[in-house]
């Protein structure tokens, strides 16, 4: 921005092609790939750890910091293929270096205005790298204090001094070295010693120099000072936050294990909360609520009380809570597990440990969880159990954990969901039959499904997690395209906005639609839950714009919301008779009009045969 004029046609050309890649990078972080933890079903937006104060830092992502870093005629980059965007990041970061670089950031709104730029460089390729502010991490002491966010009341508890013993399993990959010292620095300050059995940290192959030999001299510190407490474990090659727990597991030896993350910080009395809960019922599985650590100013916020569930992708997500607040400290019922958890070691192994299939972020949780709760366990969430994190990291791209995602919620479909699975289908968009999808070999969960007698999901959807409403009457789904052009699909346009329109096909989530067999169109993504209402599609009956209204508010309002449509014919709305059609606004350029029937034809990706549950996926469910 401000460097315009020294080089201008490198420089403008360099700037165009980084704009692209931010778009989508933008788009991709923004719209198809949402955060399972930072949104709180509900109020449909995304949860804000401090609105109203003026720090935008929080919402900044790495690549967004990226951003402030660009330089005037950037060289090609040599990505190496490591598997994550690491290495790529760190590559860019390198050549950045030995440039003119732009530090003007908002970065320093709230934190290190009185650096020198060197300085204010350094900790903004630091924070481009990490995802968190590692400049100031450094800084701090690793014992430092932090506000103890419990209840009130938690403070009056009291714990029985008969505890089980603790294994704690920290995960963790290209970590900076002080905050993952912070994280073990807490856990022995916070944990009682007498329960502390082991610290057992698995590196899920690192490539950060320090967290070599810097670690193990590190660890062999510790462990003259706390008598042998802490275990380190290398992988040599990166295989996913799943297995990095089984390494853990398998060398656990205490009663309970619980999985953290290398940038956590535990909080007061944290696993008194835990540790009793499992030892009064060990099929328990629990949570803690994980507070926010900023990632500038290393600040602690509060997180409030929520249970946590998925939605029809199998996706985790937090779920606004309704609980009775006069009741803020016993332990919260959720359907799903967060991000760390703790469990009786028996139990965990009794109900199949942890499911090595499962590749990614996300629906692993989804799966343990169903398993828990099917298999005759529960899952809580303790409110006077608090582990501090940053939400915000170095996150592998979209591109790259859509198809893990998919493929694992179609292992999880296929095991525990019996005829609801055809929900996974829909919400993902993939047809009902003979999909094409390979995934993988399920048996063996079938099998202990079968074993241990497990609930079914109907169960589960009615006792445990009745916010999920499944659809029975979608007959067409997916990508919808218009005679007039093949290659423009209905989008629900600006999301803040109602107007539905027609863009390049994208296969995204915003150019989904459901139709139902009772007329009405659903546009964007599907979301079929007691929070979030989906968006119909109604003729205001006049004017020509069509209009996306939550389908609860046009119900109720009686609007315009039933059409007649069948597979390569016109969308017509059945009270006003006005077509559904596409106009062209300028050239390249089309919307959806509403008008007088042309004749336009309109075809849908899917067809449900049989009025809604596919025969052929429903006879293999394992109903319970
Ligand atoms: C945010 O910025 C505005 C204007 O710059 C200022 O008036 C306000 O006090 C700031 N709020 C906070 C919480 O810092
Ligand atoms: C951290 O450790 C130092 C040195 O052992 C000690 O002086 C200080 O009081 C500790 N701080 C906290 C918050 O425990
Ligand atoms: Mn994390």
């Amino acid at each position: 921005k401000m460097l315009l004029g020294k080089s201008p046609k490198v420089f403008l050309i360099g700037l165009a092609l980084l704009f692209v890649v931010h778009v989508i990078l933008f788009l991709y972080i923004k719209g198809i790939f949402q955060k399972p933890n930072i949104q709180i079903h509900g109020k449909e937006k995304t949860y804000s750890p401090s609105s109203g104060d003026n720090s935008t830092m929080e919402h900044q992502s790495q690549w967004e910091i990226l951003h402030d870093l660009e330089v005037v005629n950037m060289p090609p980059v040599k990505v190496e293929d490591r598997g994550d965007d690491s290495a790529f990041l760190k590559n860019r970061i390198h050549h950045k270096l030995q440039k003119k670089v732009f530090v003007q950031s908002n970065f320093f709104q709230n934190w290190g205005e009185d650096l020198t730029k060197d300085q204010k460089i350094q900790a903004l390729i630091l924070f481009s790298m990490y995802g968190y502010n590692v400049y100031l991490s450094d800084q701090l002491p690793l014992n430092r204090s932090i506000p103890d966010t419990r209840p009130f009341r938690c403070l009056n508890k009291k714990y029985p001094l008969q505890l089980p013993t603790l294994s704690v399993v920290i995960t963790f990959g290209d970590e900076a070295l002080s905050v993952l010292q912070r994280a073990i620095t807490s856990i022995i300050n916070r944990t009682p010693s007498h329960l502390l059995k082991e610290l057992i940290l698995v590196d899920d192959f690192s490539s950060n120099e320090d967290l070599k030999e810097d670690l193990d001299k590190q660890i062999r510190l510790y462990n003259l000072k706390y008598s042998g407490l802490l275990t380190l474990i290398r992988h040599t090659k990166r295989k996913g936050v799943v297995s990095a727990r089984l390494s853990g597991i398998q060398v656990a030896t205490a009663d309970v294990v619980v999985f953290l993350d290398g940038h956590t910080e535990v909080n007061v009395e944290w696993a008194e909360p835990i540790l009793a809960r499992i030892q009064k019922d060990h099929t328990v599985i629990v949570s803690p609520i994980i507070d926010n650590i900023l990632s500038n100013t290393l600040e602690v916020d509060q997180y409030p009380l929520t249970s946590s569930g998925f939605d029809w992708r199998l996706y985790g997500h937090y779920d606004y809570l309704s609980v009775n607040l006069k009741d803020d400290i016993i332990p919260i019922k959720s359907p799903t597990i967060t991000d760390f958890f703790a469990a009786s070691r028996t139990f965990l192994e009794e109900i199949g440990s942890l499911d090595i299939g499962m590749l990614f972020y996300g629906v692993e949780k989804t799966e343990l969880s169903l398993r828990v709760w099917q298999c005759g366990g529960k899952i809580e969430i303790l409110p006077c159990s608090r582990v501090a994190h940053f939400p915000q990291t170095i996150e592998p791209s979209p591109l790259m954990i859509l198809p893990l995602m998919k493929y694992n919620a179609l292992q999880v479909a296929e095991v525990w969901m019996d005829k609801y699975k055809y929900m996974v289908y829909l919400a993902w968009n993939l047809p009902l039959e003979s999909h094409g999808m390979d995934f993988g070999v399920v048996s063996s969960w079938i099998e202990l499904r079968k074993k241990l007698k497990c609930k079914n999901f109907d169960w589960y959807l009615r006792n445990v997690y009745p916010v999920l409403m499944p659809i029975q009457n979608i007959v067409g789904y997916g990508a919808m395209k218009n005679s007039v052009n093949e290659m423009i699909c209905m989008d629900q346009g600006n999301i803040e906005g109602n107007t539905p329109t027609m863009n390049h096909c994208n296969g995204y989530r915003q150019q989904f639609v459901y139709y139902h067999l009772t007329g009405e169109l659903y546009v964007g993504p599907l979301n079929a839950d007691i929070y979030s209402s989906d968006r119909c599609l109604t003729d205001p009956g006049e004017g020509w714009k069509p209009e996306l209204v939550s389908c609860q508010d046009a119900t109720l309002k009686k609007l315009n919301m039933y059409w007649n449509f069948k597979q390569g014919a016109s969308i017509t709305n059945k009270d006003t008779n006005r077509c559904l059609e596409v106009s062209k606004r300028s050239p390249g350029s089309h919307i959806l009009v509403l008008q007088k029937c042309t004749g336009q034809r309109w075809t849908i990706q899917h067809t449900v045969r049989n009025w809604g549950i596919s025969s052929t996926l429903s006879k293999n469910g394992n109903g319970g």
